[in-house]
């Protein structure tokens, strides 16, 4: 049997092992249907996100041994509609005495005139440093190029950010044509000054020359939003009339959340105009694809926040947001609206219009709920200061999560106080801001999978969190208003199908 790390025979049992595995795993009460999920044991970063002769790949970092964050290697999947993926053997794992021999880890996927080319990080301690795969197949059988790493230093004269054990914050190459050349940007942080992005510039992928940063933050500002000392999974693509230019927030051995920026790029530049957080509550280091409909489409890790001693004993660790389409609204901020490949998972539906809320009020409709549901909700707020929806509410109220919004405090968050008698799960409060206009009513859309509550108010505040109910009865949903009398004007609830079935 090979080692775990090399690529040879236990890797291929595990492959072949992929549909059991989901099998086996598929009535954890946790585990997420609709949402992607590795077939068994850790997932973090989407990676190397394309599209290939018509189909969707989604590449992924992977610990295919255990259900903790260990060896990176990058798993695979592969869909022709963004909802049903099929499993592929493992693209990429750490070549041992190679410069990626301690991980595989983020980075993206191109088509260079015809050969697909994944980008990503090699890492061996302490360096983290830009390599190449290339594939002829179809891309399930990945050749690493002979002279990795491609980019084997760092900047001169800037002094990138340490970690404590001296691993240098140089990773998540994301790759991009320009004018007959590839531009490249790389996550970094310069020491006591903040994130960094760096560019770089190639006519052929494996020579690059250094173009200065492209933006560096100030990890001692919180305005318009804190940005920490390291960015991670940088990416930069044109949207409307601008670029947006995303990050995900490292800072101290923590992940904080995706954010992005958006203003203009232009001589090598990045010239942020606005700036906003992603998703505050459990999504992280999402990466988007521009697919042949036209479409921008963003994808991120849902990370899970459940005990590290639950997360341990679990045979699967991690999920992948849905696929969101992004937009840019007349504020300059994203629009977010689900891929609408999502209805073909959709089977029972029961519908409510105009029914009043009375203040304090829970509206449970009988027969109607689930653990995996999409809800969309139109609210007239009247006199109420928070309106809301119900998940996961057991008939005796002892477990519940509530999705509420609160008009003086122009926030949604979601209460999980009482989301799980298990009381080891995390119960942080995670708010996007959210201001409505004077006559707009809020608009809830909600993708309920197990342990996944995923939504989006008024197309633009979006939010993820994890919950873990214990209790099988735990399926009832409704709506509520507090402080005043509150309207649905309508309520829409489907039943989700799993897509492995
Ligand atoms: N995850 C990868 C890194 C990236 C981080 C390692 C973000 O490349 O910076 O698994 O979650």
């Amino acid at each position: 049997m090979a080692l775990p790390g090399e690529r040879g025979q236990e890797e291929v049992t595990f492959q072949r092992g992929g549909a059991a595995s989901r099998a086996e795993l598929r009535d954890d009460p946790h585990r997420p249907q609709y949402h992607f999920t590795p077939p068994r044991n850790w997932m973090n970063d989407p990676n190397g996100l394309i599209q290939w002769n018509g189909c969707y790949h989604l590449f992924y970092q992977h610990h295919p041994f255990g259900p903790l964050w260990g060896s990176m290697h990058w798993g695979h999947a592969v869909s022709d509609d963004l909802v049903h993926w099929s499993d592929l053997p493992i693209a990429l794992s750490p070549s041992h005495g190679m410069c990626d021999e301690d991980g595989v880890f983020s980075g993206c996927a191109v088509d260079d005139g015809g050969t697909s080319t994944i980008v990503y990080t090699g890492v061996r301690r302490p360096d983290q440093l830009v390599c190449l795969a290339t594939s002829d197949d179809d891309l399930t059988r990945w050749v690493k190029e002979p002279a990795n790493p491609v980019l084997p230093d760092y900047p001169p004269a800037l002094e990138l950010l340490r970690s404590d054990d001296g691993a240098i914050h140089f990773r998540d190459p994301s790759v991009w044509r320009e004018g007959g050349h590839w531009k490249m940007i790389v996550g970094s942080g310069i020491r006591g000054v903040g994130g960094a992005v760096l560019l770089y510039g190639s006519p052929d992928l494996r020579r690059w020359t250094y173009e200065g940063p492209l933006l560096v933050g100030n990890e001692g500002s919180r305005e318009p939003i804190w940005t920490g000392s390291m960015w991670e999974c940088p990416q930069l693509f044109p949207l409307g009339d601008r670029h947006v230019l995303l990050i995900s927030v490292w800072h101290d051995r923590q992940l904080h959340y995706p954010a992005y920026l958006v203003g203009t790029y232009s001589e090598g530049r990045f010239w942020p105009q606005h700036a906003a957080i992603l998703d505050p509550g459990s999504h992280y280091a999402p990466q988007t694809l521009f697919d042949d409909q036209g479409r921008r489409l963003i994808i991120g890790w849902l990370r899970e926040q459940r005990s590290r001693e639950a997360q341990a004993t679990s045979r699967w660790n991690g999920a992948m947001s849905i696929p969101w389409l992004l937009s840019l609204g007349p504020d300059h901020l994203l629009r977010f609206e689900p891929a609408p490949e999502l209805g073909a998972l959709r089977r029972s539906h029961w519908r409510l219009n105009d029914k009043p809320l009375n203040a304090g009020e829970d509206l449970l409709p009988q027969g109607m709920g689930g653990d995996c549901l999409e809800l969309s909700c139109e609210f007239d707020l009247g006199t109420a200061s928070v309106v809301g929806m119900v998940v996961r509410r057991t008939p005796d109220g002892k477990e519940e999560t509530r999705i509420v919004y609160e008009r003086d405090r122009g926030c949604v968050f979601v209460d999980r106080t009482r989301a799980s008698l298990d009381t080891r799960m995390d119960q942080t409060r995670h708010e996007t801001a959210l201001t409505l206009g004077p006559v707009e009513p809020l608009r809830l859309r909600v993708f309920l999978d197990r342990s996944v509550v995923e939504l989006v108010a008024n197309e633009r505040a979006l939010l993820s969190e994890r919950i873990y109910p214990t209790r099988a009865d735990a399926s009832m949903v409704g709506v509520f208003a507090v402080g005043g009398r509150a309207g649905v004007r309508r309520l829409d609830v489907w039943e989700m199908g799993s897509p492995w079935e």
